[in-house]
């Protein structure tokens, strides 16, 4: 199984690519892409009805200003879907949450923070583990160096 990653821009990718690096960190295979709702909607389309069949377990949608991108993806697929409403230049990203966030009851976006990439791939992974022991126990892992360093923090 692996995570599908796609964003609405290649200016999207400086947040993305945090995302991507949990995901390599935890070792899971992954696709990403650069596709966007209303430049690209065809080929969005295209990419998102066929990922459960190239073997995609959930999808990871970033986007920014009126961010319908993750929505979009999830119209197009029943697999869960992501959303990481990206820092927007005019509105510091407050449009695209609540574009984000706010879908219409029937076609869910789990909309994590604004550019909380991180957040976004550590919940795929959780739903990877579900069903994989091996990443239920990194998982632990993962928690269990996050509290160390908490407690090892000098201030
Ligand atoms: C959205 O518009 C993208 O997801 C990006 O966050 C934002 C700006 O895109 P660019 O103008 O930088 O390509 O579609």
């Amino acid at each position: 199984m692996k995570i599908g990653v796609v964003m609405g821009s290649t200016s999207d990718w400086g947040v993305m690519s945090g995302a991507t690096a949990i995901l390599e960190q935890f070792g899971i295979e992954y696709e990403k892409k650069v596709l966007s709702a209303h430049r690209t909607p065809a080929q969005l389309e295209e990419w998102a009805s066929g990922a459960r069949e190239r073997g995609v377990a959930a999808i990871i949608a970033g986007a920014g200003g009126a961010a319908h991108l993750a929505g979009v993806v999830a119209a197009f697929t029943t697999l869960p879907v992501i959303g990481v409403p990206i820092k927007s230049r005019s509105l510091e990203g407050l449009d695209s949450l609540l574009s984000m966030v706010q879908m219409p009851s029937g076609i869910p976006v789990a909309t994590v923070g604004i550019d909380g990439a991180k957040n976004a791939a550590l919940l795929a992974i959780a739903m990877l583990s579900i069903t994989d022991g091996q990443m239920m126990a990194k998982l632990d892992e993962f928690r269990a160096e996050q509290a160390e360093k908490v407690l090892e923090a000098e201030i």
